[in-house]
């Protein structure tokens, strides 16, 4: 039997909606057991398999590819230099090789995927594929590239512990596009500043935010993500999310208990630890709060193949098991943790459901989580704690900001959000609604293609549009 899986990132949490509506290919790595069955000869695959709308390109990686390319220099060096955890850093010479090799042959189902098509729109996504846009340029010169980078960009200070003829490859693979799309201001300024300080030839205009180099022209600027808001809200409006969510409050609000939520991806990131710290300072100091709470935290097992990820899956544990014997009552267990993915539904009635949602990534470049609550907080209750270093938090007027490096700080915080009385609650709530659906992942697509238009006036984009 097949069974189709979705994976949980936000990647592809965001693109699909988008890749149904406009009709492209999508060229992408093709993994698990069944995947080889329902490709045909050249790799296609139609999507989704209840009404094709798409079509995946399948490459190929055998399992020493996966290991050299995905898991080692995208994860074990791209995306802990790009989150600024040097303490995750392993550049190997073995995987760069890989991944060079990789980024090779995307690049060449790119181009065949184009065809004779002589003026393809092409859109690349994430760090995995630094290196695509400089080859597919020259397989296909008259082509329209641009790339989205989901996650973070370090300042040179960091940028530069990346071995140096890596780091300049990367930076000259980037700038193979006309436009490159960054989630923040911060980001698109931090790669500016490394390309200043490590490609000699590269003249920069920071008012245009362009990069002229090797005789060609990069745009560089920032373009926040977002999600289908409609979607979220109309799963938490749904009768069964309904029923769930009034469910979970029974059975956790109970004497005037609040609930407080937390989902993400296991990852050292997304602050998770830190988050218990907080919760455990909070209790010790806080005698009277003790049962005034319950947390529940969906930590949704992601590349365990890594030893660091495995690790702190079980460290997740641990702790929450730790805490829980320390301060658990009769009637009152203060976390409630569920270590698996969660279907949609469910996840939309625990959004609803939630009196607080704290969010407290180390860095993260958006976080779709707190877009996510916010879009499914149909009856206006949540308070949304978010950490100043996720991207969202330059866009989300009415959050609480947190630093959840302080530990400290964040218990203090944690204790007033408690205090925060339900009119300025709904208030913030209602603004942050407000303010979504103006800024919806329909609209950050279409501003992305009007900008990438804005590049080739001459040619109308987003006919036909290819995404690695
Ligand atoms: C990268 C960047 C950027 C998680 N657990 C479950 C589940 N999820 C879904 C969430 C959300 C997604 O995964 C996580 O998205 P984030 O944005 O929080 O984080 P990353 O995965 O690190 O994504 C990030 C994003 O790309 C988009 O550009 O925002 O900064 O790091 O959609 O809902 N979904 C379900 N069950 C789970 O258990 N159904």
């Amino acid at each position: 039997m097949t069974e189709i899986r979705r994976p949980p990132g936000g990647l592809v949490s965001a693109l699909d909606p988008l890749m149904r509506r406009t009709n492209g290919v999508w060229v992408a790595w093709g993994s698990g057991n069944a995947d080889r069955d329902v490709a045909d000869r050249n790799g296609h695959v139609a999507v989704p398999p209840e009404d094709p709308s798409y079509v995946l390109r399948r490459v190929w990686l055998d399992e020493s590819e996966v290991e050299g390319y995905y898991q080692g220099f995208a994860n074990s060096a791209l995306w802990p230099l790009c989150h600024m955890f040097a303490q995750h850093f392993e550049p190997r010479s073995d995987d760069w090789e890989k991944y060079r090799l990789v980024n090779e042959r995307f690049a060449h189902a790119v181009a065949e995927e184009a065809g004779d098509s002589s003026d393809p729109v092409i859109w690349i996504q994430d760090y995995h594929l630094a290196l695509v846009s400089a080859t597919v340029r020259e397989l296909v010169p008259g082509a329209l590239i641009h790339q989205f980078w989901h996650i973070p960009f370090p300042p040179p200070d960091i940028f530069q512990l990346m071995p140096g003829g890596m780091g300049v490859a990367l930076l000259r693979g980037m700038l193979g596009n006309d436009l490159l799309e960054f989630q923040t201001d911060r980001a698109a300024r931090n790669f500016l500043a490394c390309v200043d300080e490590l490609i000699p030839d590269a003249r920069i205009d920071l008012d245009k935010q362009q990069v002229q180099s090797g005789g060609r022209m990069t745009t560089v600027r920032a373009f926040p993500i977002s999600i289908d808001v409609k979607h979220y809200e109309s799963l938490a409006e749904e009768s069964s999310a309904a029923k769930l969510a009034s469910t979970l409050r029974e059975r956790y609000t109970k004497k005037g208990r609040q609930l407080a939520i937390s989902v993400d991806r296991v990852d050292y990131t997304k602050g998770i630890l830190e988050r218990l710290r907080a919760l455990d300072l909070m209790w010790a100091r806080h005698r009277e709060l003790r049962e005034c709470l319950v947390f529940i935290i969906v930590a949704t097992p992601s590349r365990s193949a890594l030893t660091v990820y495995k690790q702190l899956e079980e460290q997740v544990v641990e702790q929450v098991e730790r805490i829980n014997a320390k301060y658990r009552t009769k009637g009152w267990t203060p976390i409630v943790l569920i270590p698996e993915n969660v279907n949609a539904d469910r996840l939309a009635a625990i959004y609803r459901a939630a009196d607080l949602c704290i969010v407290s990534s180390l860095q993260d470049g958006m976080n779709l989580v707190a877009k996510e609550f916010v879009a499914c907080q149909v009856d206006e209750r949540g308070l949304l704690l978010l950490s100043r270093f996720a991207g969202a938090a330059e866009e989300i007027e009415g959050a609480t900001l947190i630093n959840p490096f302080n530990i400290d700080g964040l218990a203090e915080g944690l204790k007033s959000a408690l205090a925060v009385p339900l009119a300025e609650r709904r208030a913030r709530m209602a603004r942050m609604r407000y303010d979504l659906h103006g800024a919806t992942i329909f609209d950050w697509l279409r501003s992305i293609l009007t900008a990438a238009n804005e590049l080739r006036p001459q040619r109308p984009t987003g006919v036909r549009s290819i995404k690695v």
